[in-house]
């Protein structure tokens, strides 16, 4: 797309022509018996693992194997939530990285991702909110992060829809704000990434299960799929809610829970909110996309499960929040609601790194937050399946720390309660 030159007769010849003319942006290869890597999941960690394997350390004959269609998952299910705003030094340095990686990631692919760095609110609602949005914000400023702690009326004032009045049932007592946070649009993450990759030579396989993964003792040899066994030696799985089911394929057992996430958005409106406002504790988030529609997310539901669904009373729970810090929201009609399946550690970190099977990495565990993270998760798996080692940015994120203690508790800054 971004080759091709555009006049305004080509773009007139392309919208009458019933798509004849588009070029694909990715090819759809049949699967070949052996790869040097398999990355399992087409999300879009998959995907920036698969373009960054083949750009950073030059290993081009991959395949990123994908069950359903690419950016089906939690990445174009998600609220596209980006920022880098998380307490401990290990984890702000990781997000952050991806930040970095957003700042220049369209240009990088030659796709516009559309990331809209407008600024990410986190309201506090009590006294204790506002005391650990305080260390939050010196925590990240030590880390060289940019976060300021604002008043309510600092708030009003950049968003004068929002209502800072005394007797809400959960007063705004100020908040955080990290300017440098923002939205990105979600599906052209994963084509952007899927685009590129194909283009260093990287075979994206959609509709392909990955049904087994095959092992010689100690080390991998290949997955069996629904198109048939292919071969690697070494394979990245990236399935975010379906870690554990690929980890059990293994004989693995993850430290991960599978929770519902849900989401939706309304009609269409007029620009009425040009930044994002995120509430930990009443559990609502939102952001207006560039279509219009209101965006807005939920906490996790309570149980435990696989359907890409949720319970009604988590969705009114958002939604009571939402009204109360808009109230001129209440007349706004929704159009859609949906659920992803998220996957949740102990210390609502990811788990990047290798593990007891020989060429055997997995990259999960990101929970509710890992959106945010595609291009450094993706960076940081791609080094450590090329060096068969973890880079120091994703080093503390191994499995071993749930053996060791050496756990990183991001609770707090994760935004949804988990
Ligand atoms: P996915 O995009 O889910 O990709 C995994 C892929 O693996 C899927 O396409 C799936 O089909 C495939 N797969 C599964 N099993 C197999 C198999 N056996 N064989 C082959 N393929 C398989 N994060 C933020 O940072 N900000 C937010 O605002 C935010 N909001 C969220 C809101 C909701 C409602 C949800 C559900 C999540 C949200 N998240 C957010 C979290 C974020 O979406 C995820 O952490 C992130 O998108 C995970 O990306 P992924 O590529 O690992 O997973
Ligand atoms: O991690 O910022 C986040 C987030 C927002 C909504 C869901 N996750």
């Amino acid at each position: 797309m971004g080759r091709q030159r555009y006049s305004i007769f080509s773009l007139l010849r392309n919208a009458v022509s019933h798509n004849e003319n588009w070029q694909q942006a990715w090819r759809s290869p049949v699967p070949r018996k052996r790869y040097d890597v398999l990355i399992v999941g087409g999300g879009g960690h998959g995907l920036a693992t698969a373009y960054y394997l083949a750009k950073e350390h030059g290993i081009t004959n991959v395949a990123v194997l994908e069950k359903g269609w690419i950016g089906g998952g939690n990445t174009g299910r998600n609220t596209t939530i980006v920022r880098s705003n998380y307490l401990w030094t290990e984890a702000a340095l990781l997000y952050e990285k991806s930040l970095k990686l957003w700042e220049g990631l369209s240009r990088d692919l030659n796709y516009n991702v559309m990331f809209s760095q407008r600024g990410v609110y986190n309201l506090g609602h009590s006294l204790q909110d506002m005391r650990d949005i305080e260390r939050r914000v010196g925590a990240n400023r030590l880390d060289g992060i940019d976060a300021e702690v604002i008043t309510p009326e600092q708030i009003k004032a950049a968003i004068p829809m929002i209502n800072i009045s005394r007797r809400a049932r959960y007063p705004i007592l100020g908040g955080s704000l990290q300017r440098r946070g923002g939205i990105a649009r979600h599906d052209a993450v994963a084509w952007g990434f899927a685009r590129a990759a194909d283009a260093l030579g990287v075979d994206i396989i959609q509709q392909c299960e990955v049904t087994g993964i095959c092992r010689d003792g100690g080390r991998v040899t290949g997955v069996e799929t629904t198109r048939g066994r292919i071969e690697a030696d070494r394979i990245g799985v990236v399935v975010a809610g379906h870690a554990s089911v690929l980890a059990g394929m293994a004989g693995l057992r993850l430290p991960l829970e599978s929770h519902p996430l849900q989401a939706y958005v309304s009609e269409p409106l007029k620009p009425v909110l040009d930044t994002v406002v995120m509430s930990n504790a009443v559990h609502g988030y939102i952001s207006q996309s560039d279509k219009g529609e209101l965006v807005v997310g939920a906490g996790i539901d309570a149980y435990n499960g696989y359907g890409q669904r949720g319970s009604f009373h988590t969705i009114e729970h958002a939604m009571q929040a939402i009204i109360e810090l808009f109230p001129a929201f209440s007349r706004v009609r929704m159009l859609r609601q949906w659920g992803g399946i998220v996957d949740v550690s102990p210390d609502a970190c990811p788990i990047i790194g290798r593990t007891p099977v020989q060429g055997l990495y997995f990259n999960c565990g990101w929970g509710t937050g890992g959106f945010k993270a595609t291009p450094g998760s993706g960076w940081a798996f791609a080094h450590t399946i090329a060096r068969d080692e973890p880079h120091e940015l994703n080093a503390p994120f191994s499995l071993e720390r749930f053996t060791t203690g050496a756990l990183i508790d991001e609770h707090g800054a994760a935004a949804v309660a988990h």
